[in-house]
């Protein structure tokens, strides 16, 4: 039997997932407006890996024998001071994402539905990796700077961690 608290998390998992998408892609289009290119192929891919992630949740939750809700589109912020801004946001939000797993795994358990723990899992080591890019892109920003040929330099970053992850994850 689907636990009812459990499809209820599940479904603001779907809305959590759903939201890291449209702020990602607000992200890009912000980066694609200041010319940082590599910076806007990294967040329209990232975009794109949240949308992945928000669909596989939905459809386990109608698997399940639950109900998949949409959830409403709430603005984004669009605008941001700089590039540095936008990273320590991504990493504020991909924080918010795994205590939201967390707690997802906590109520399997509780539950004991051990089959959806098992689904969890994913989601576990997915925000533990995301988690630590951001954090690494963050330092690679102190370390570089972002005076002068600063900024060029981790856009260039950025764009050869865009085409690691549209390899490594199949994205269009
Ligand atoms: Fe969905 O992986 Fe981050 O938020």
């Amino acid at each position: 039997m689907f636990s009812s608290k459990l499809e209820e998390q599940l479904n603001h998992q779907v809305s959590l997932e759903s939201k890291a998408s449209a702020l990602y892609l607000s992200m890009a289009s912000w980066c694609e407006k200041k010319r940082l290119n590599g910076a806007a192929s990294f967040y329209y891919a990232q975009s794109d890996e949240e949308r992945q992630h928000m669909l596989k949740v939905f459809k386990y939750i109608n698997e399940m024998g639950g109900h998949a809700k949409v959830p409403s589109v709430n603005p984004v912020e669009a605008e941001f001071s700089s590039i540095k801004e936008v990273v320590e946001r991504s990493l504020e939000s991909e924080k918010t994402v795994t205590s939201s797993v967390h707690h997802l795994c906590e109520l399997a358990r509780e539950v004991q539905d051990f089959g959806t723990l098992n689904f969890l899992q994913f989601y576990v080591v997915e925000q533990r990796e995301e988690e630590v890019l951001f954090g690494n892109i963050l330092d690679r920003i102190e370390l570089i700077g972002m005076e002068g040929q600063g900024l060029y330099y981790i856009d260039k970053e950025l764009e050869a961690l865009a085409k690691q992850k549209i390899k490594t994850e199949g994205l269009a």
